[in-house]
């Protein structure tokens, strides 16, 4: 695998290009970086976009050379102004639908992948775009980051994911005003609310998600995999079966060798060889 930054395309693990449309994706030192690159629209949600997506996130799910996903949106306005209105203006209620479940399909993948995803919120992220960035492990945003669900503006609801996972990371009552009211957050409240977890200057947005990206790609890559799974799953749980499940992939551990080699590394004062297995 192989394409580096500048390049439009990036290599899937049995070495085909990927070519896309609306998006760049640019993969250095294990971390993949996606602009969203549709700046007419200010990065709207198209179809298109969708499925480009969702065919990135299988490959790095799949791709051994990309351990951390970063996904932004290109200039410095917005990061996603939502769902495309000009695309969904005109869709019946089944194509409404099947819309919908791409939307879902992708931010569960996002979800899903074995890599953690961080999004890194340049400007606005509204409807589709908020629910983007909630499907991502962790958000570090910009200080001309503004949040909203805006759905109810249009005579629609959210269509992916955004009543679940806005209520779920911020409770009942934060997340029934954002989608009730339709108002737009800025990222010192995001902050407050616990919807984003940094607020950096603009120009130090990219740094600042590589280098949490980078602190990551340095750990055991099986034990990243599984934090990121074992939380996900267990809060789906309830708390006696969700430390089951967390006593069962601790034990998984302990049949790798990063197990062996963190351990005896930190006994022999040495930093550790991650292999990943
Ligand atoms: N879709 C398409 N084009 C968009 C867009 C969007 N969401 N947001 C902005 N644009 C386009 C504008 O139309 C404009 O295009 P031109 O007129 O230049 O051709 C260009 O981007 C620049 O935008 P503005 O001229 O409006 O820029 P401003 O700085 O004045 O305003 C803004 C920026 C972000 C405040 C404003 O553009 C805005 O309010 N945009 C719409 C934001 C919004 O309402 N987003 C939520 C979309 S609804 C579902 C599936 C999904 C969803 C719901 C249901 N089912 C299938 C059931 C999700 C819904 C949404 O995400």
């Amino acid at each position: 695998m192989g394409a580096s930054r500048g390049e439009a395309f990036m290599l899937t693990a049995k070495g085909e290009a990927m070519d896309f449309k609306n998006l760049r994706v640019e993969i250095e030192n294990n971390i993949a970086l996606v602009t969203i690159n549709r700046p007419e629209a200010l990065n709207a949600l198209n179809e298109s976009t969708l499925c480009e997506l969702k065919s990135a996130m299988a490959e790095f799910h799949d791709n051994e050379a990309v351990q951390v996903v970063i996904i932004t949106g290109s200039g410095k306005k917005a990061f996603v102004a939502g769902a495309d209105i000009v695309a969904m203006q005109q869709l019946s209620a089944l194509e409404a639908r099947r819309f919908s479940h791409l939307g879902h399909d992708l931010m569960r993948s996002i979800e899903t992948c074995a890599k953690p995803v961080i999004a890194a919120v340049n400007g606005f992220a509204l409807g589709g775009g908020c629910e983007l960035a909630l499907s991502c492990d962790i958000r570090i945003v910009s200080e001309n980051a503004r949040f909203s669900q805006p759905e109810v503006n249009l005579g629609v609801i959210p269509g992916f994911g955004g009543t679940q996972r806005l209520a779920r990371l911020v409770g009942k009552a934060r997340a029934l005003e954002m989608l009730l009211t339709g108002d737009m957050i800025d990222a010192e409240q995001a902050y407050q609310m616990g919807l984003v977890n940094r607020v950096v200057a603009q120009e130090a947005l990219i740094e600042t998600a590589t280098e949490m990206a980078t602190k990551i790609v340095n750990k055991g890559p099986y034990a990243v995999r599984q934090v990121k799974e074992t939380v996900r799953t267990g809060l789906e749980m309830d708390l006696d079966r969700a430390n089951q499940y967390e006593a069962e992939m601790f034990g998984l551990c302990f049949a790798t060798l990063d197990q062996k080699e963190g351990m005896l590394a930190f006994l022999e004062k040495r930093p550790a060889n991650f292999i990943g297995h």
